[in-house]
């Protein structure tokens, strides 16, 4: 194993020195340990994001509703060829390419095809944001909270609050939730009997949802327990299977 050493950067939350919500990060971290890459964390609060990518030279990931440049995490910056690189997806590929000797994310031929089933999983995904999202302030530390909350408010127009369905509208997202990642159970399956999606080694597609469900657990923290417990007995408990596989990666 190669002794070339990564510089990580994820997001601080009151989760750490485990990882916060962002399914984003999850995903490198999990990559990063799952191919024994040595890597140090940089941890950087929300707010000091933007200044930090600029001055490693870490590009922009996309642009803010007014147009202004959007910086993200993940970001890594490899010491040994000198990469600084943004979007999780773009990282893992990386990954795969410069350390060829470590488990392959993207076995064989299979970059097209994980991507596009993660692009469809990930949409499928998306459905339960509304009724998680109203926790995830409550885990960022109070200089975070202000930009999360100012951000994310400005672009939708309200509280996240204001967005959990309550009643019979909670009962509607629940169950399209449920269908929706009954969906996914559906491919999922067809693939095999195997603990993940190609057999028994863990590939981008399980780290991607794994990252997702383990930012979903972690936003949902003990007051949003009986939710994620529900969550479990979904799909013959397919989405705790997952999540408990990825999780000692995420350390
Ligand atoms: N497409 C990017 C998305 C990354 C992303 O949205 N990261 C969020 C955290 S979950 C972020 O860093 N946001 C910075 C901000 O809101 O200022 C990727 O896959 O890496």
């Amino acid at each position: 194993m190669s002794q070339k050493l990564i510089t990580f950067y994820d997001i601080t939350t009151k989760a750490k020195p485990n990882p916060g919500p962002s399914p984003f990060t999850a995903k490198v971290r999990c990559a990063l340990n799952l191919k024994g890459i040595k890597f140090t964390t940089v941890w950087l609060e929300y707010p000091e994001i933007e200044a930090e990518c600029k001055r490693i030279g870490a590009p922009p990931t996309g642009k803010r509703p007014d147009g202004s440049l959007l910086y993200t995490l993940p970001v890594i910056q490899d010491l040994s060829t000198g990469v600084v690189m943004s979007e999780s997806n773009v990282i893992l590929e990386y990954l795969d390419k410069t350390y060829p000797d470590t488990p392959k994310l993207f076995p064989g031929n299979t970059l097209g095809i994980q991507l596009a089933f993660d692009a469809a999983a990930q949409t499928r995904l998306l459905d339960i944001l509304p009724l998680v999202i109203a926790y995830i302030p409550a885990g960022l530390n109070p200089v975070a909270e202000a930009h999360w909350r100012s951000t994310r408010e400005r672009q939708l127009g309200k509280r996240v609050e204001e967005l959990e369905p309550k009643g019979e509208a909670r009962v509607a997202a629940l169950q399209k939730t449920q269908a929706s990642l009954g969906e996914v159970d559906g491919w999922i399956s067809k693939s095999g009997e195997g603990k993940f999606i190609m057999g028994d080694e863990m590939t981008f597609v399980d780290i991607s949802l794994g990252a997702a469900l383990c930012g979903v657990r972690v936003a949902l923290g003990d007051k949003g327990a009986a939710f994620w417990e529900e969550i479990s007995g979904w799909q013959s408990g397919r989405w705790e299977q997952l999540r408990k596989a990825c999780e000692p990666y995420h350390k």
